[in-house]
């Protein structure tokens, strides 16, 4: 069926650092895009997001900066929403989950799900520092891993396996505040009952109605045919969501954090004068989901049974992107495997475009990305500067000095061929979720231009035949505007460059690609588009890196 709307969602960022390139990847950078692109195709899409503040990692961290975890957050709440605007990255509603908004949200789905029947009272045993005198939930408690045997891990997650487990299984617990070991209590903890959901999910999923790629369903599947378990939704500490009734007991992080998808629409839809139920009680509205790799479970399988069993809709789509790689290493903060949006990048003088056109041009969306200073510098100078670029500041340069405004002339029907063609490439690409496609089309469509301009000539025709090089000449300016239409989703900054010397405003419509040209229109001066990088450049941003890697060893 046709949507009457989309609601766009990205993963939220964890307020406990800085925005890196792990995060732009995955999440931001491509559901901006697809984001965009909506629009651009003329559809109503929303585009929101917030920082995810709850969790041990946060309250953890707090703890050892000596500050309040409200402190704690405030901080890389800004910083977060700095860095996200400085990559272009604009939402239409970015929050946090520390609201009074989302609070009552929350309890109003717990309260519901308890009503129903889905969430549960049962006794657990759990870590206790009897020297802190407090219960130690998960990151509180940091041991031996008990698959592969690696010291120093956290008491729910091994950093080296990738395994995660429950926290009595570790060995060798200590109490990551006084190094104590912790005996064992018993304390009351709500659950969810995800496997009343098993069916629901597994026709769900099968049904084809939530798009998935191909092999996350299969992971899906494989988890529900294992059997699904009933989900610890509590925490024995004071920061997160507090359960009513209960001393010292907050709802897990991740019971709140997808709830506030629902909250920032709810928030967006208050401020714009809009019906929130119209978005996520009705079928009129895609809802789709941008998430990374390993966050599947949570939104395949715990976030849909939330939904369904609080009568909200459920998801149409979840898009997960490939796994993020640094140098061919898994990606890692603590041990250097990182790029910094803003200390690593931005701050280098590199462009806030040339990143998004890397992120989602490496490869394809589901693929992995392993990125590294090279790769980059090769793509940033062979495509942006070398095709991209040179074909715009040519066209563009050559008008502006031999005629200063538009020439007379008229489209030539292969070169409108072209554009049509780009954009049907892109439309596909927006439908495929395959962003690389729709970055090859843009940059197949400059190197179409080249060819145009390098086999025509203009340069002699100015002498040897004026009328011939005015219509030449018209249509690289032409193509020039569709090029720089069509790249604006991906290349927002640049794309407004470019249009403005063309005397037009940024968001321009579909229309607007193929629209003639005004003749005789003033037409600005350009700069080169793209900054070329040299290789002594990327040898400074490479030595940087294995500084930092090598000093995360320690
Ligand atoms: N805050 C970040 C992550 O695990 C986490 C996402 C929440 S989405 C509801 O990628
Ligand atoms: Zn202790």
């Amino acid at each position: 069926m046709a949507f009457k709307r989309t609601l766009i969602t990205a993963a939220l960022p964890y307020a406990n650092g800085e925005l890196h390139l792990g995060h732009v990847r995955s999440t931001y950078i491509p559901a901006d895009i697809h984001t965009r692109l909506l629009r651009f195709f003329g559809a109503k899409a929303i585009y929101i997001s917030g920082s995810d503040e709850h969790g041990t990692p946060i309250a953890v961290n707090a703890l050892k900066e000596g500050k309040h975890p409200k402190e704690y957050v405030d901080y890389y709440h800004r910083i977060i929403a700095r860095d996200l605007k400085d990559a272009c990255i604009e939402f239409d509603w970015f929050s946090r989950t520390t609201s009074e908004s989302h609070r009552k949200l929350t309890l109003e789905f717990f309260n519901t799900l308890k009503k129903r029947g889905y969430i549960y009272k049962e006794r657990v045993q759990q870590f206790y520092c009897e020297r802190d005198k407090r219960p130690l939930p998960d990151r509180f408690v940091k041991g031996t891993c008990p698959y592969c045997g690696a010291e120093d891990q956290y008491s729910d997650y091994c950093e080296v396996c990738g395994r995660t487990f429950s926290s009595l299984e570790v060995k060798s617990p200590k109490c990551i505040i006084c190094g104590e070991t912790p005996t064992i209590r018993d304390s009351d903890h709500y659950f969810f009952d995800l496997p009343a959901f098993e069916e629901r999910l597994r026709k769900w999923i099968a049904s084809g109605r939530v798009r998935i790629n191909p092999e996350v369903k299969h992971y899906v599947m494989n988890w529900i045919n294992e059997g699904l378990k009933a989900w610890d939704i509590t925490r024995d500490m004071d920061w997160g969501v507090p359960i009513p009734g209960e001393r010292n007991k907050v709802l897990y992080v991740w019971f709140d954090a997808p709830i506030h998808y629902v909250t920032a629409t709810k928030e967006w839809c208050e401020f714009n004068n809009e019906n929130w139920e119209d978005y996520w009680k009705s079928d009129e509205t895609k809802i789709i989901h941008f998430i990374g790799k390993d966050i599947i479970y949570h939104h395949c399988l715990f976030w849909p049974a939330m939904l369904e069993g609080s009568g909200y809709s459920v998801p149409d789509a979840i898009i997960a992107s490939g796994t993020m790689k640094v140098e061919g290493h898994v990606f890692s903060k603590s041990r250097g495997y990182v790029v910094y949006v803003e200390e690593d990048y931005l701050a280098n003088g590199l462009d806030p475009d040339a990143l998004r056109y890397y992120i989602v041009s490496y490869s394809g969306h589901t693929r992995d990305l392993d990125f590294n200073w090279s790769t980059y510098g090769e793509k940033v100078n062979k495509e942006l500067v070398g095709s991209l670029g040179n074909f715009s500041y040519r066209s563009l340069l050559f008008a502006h000095r031999s005629y200063g405004s538009v020439p007379m002339g008229a489209v030539d029907p292969e070169a409108r061929r072209q554009v049509e063609e780009t954009i049907e490439t892109i439309k596909e690409g927006l439908d495929e979720y395959e962003f690389k496609k729709i970055c090859d089309a843009f940059l197949g469509l400059a190197d179409y231009g080249n060819r145009y301009i390098q086999s025509h000539e203009p340069w002699k025709l100015v002498k040897e035949s004026p009328e011939e090089a005015d219509e030449v000449i018209y249509n690289c300016v032409w193509l020039t505007k569709a090029i720089a239409v069509l790249m604006e989703p991906v290349l927002p900054f640049k794309a407004e460059k470019v249009l403005k010397l063309l005397g037009l405003p940024p968001n321009q419509p579909l229309e607007q690609a193929l629209a003639p040209l005004d003749v005789g229109s003033e037409l600005g001066k350009p700069e080169p588009l793209f900054r070329q990088v040299p290789d002594d450049e990327i040898e400074a941003l490479e030595e940087a890196m294995v500084i930092r890697i090598t000093r995360a060893k320690g």
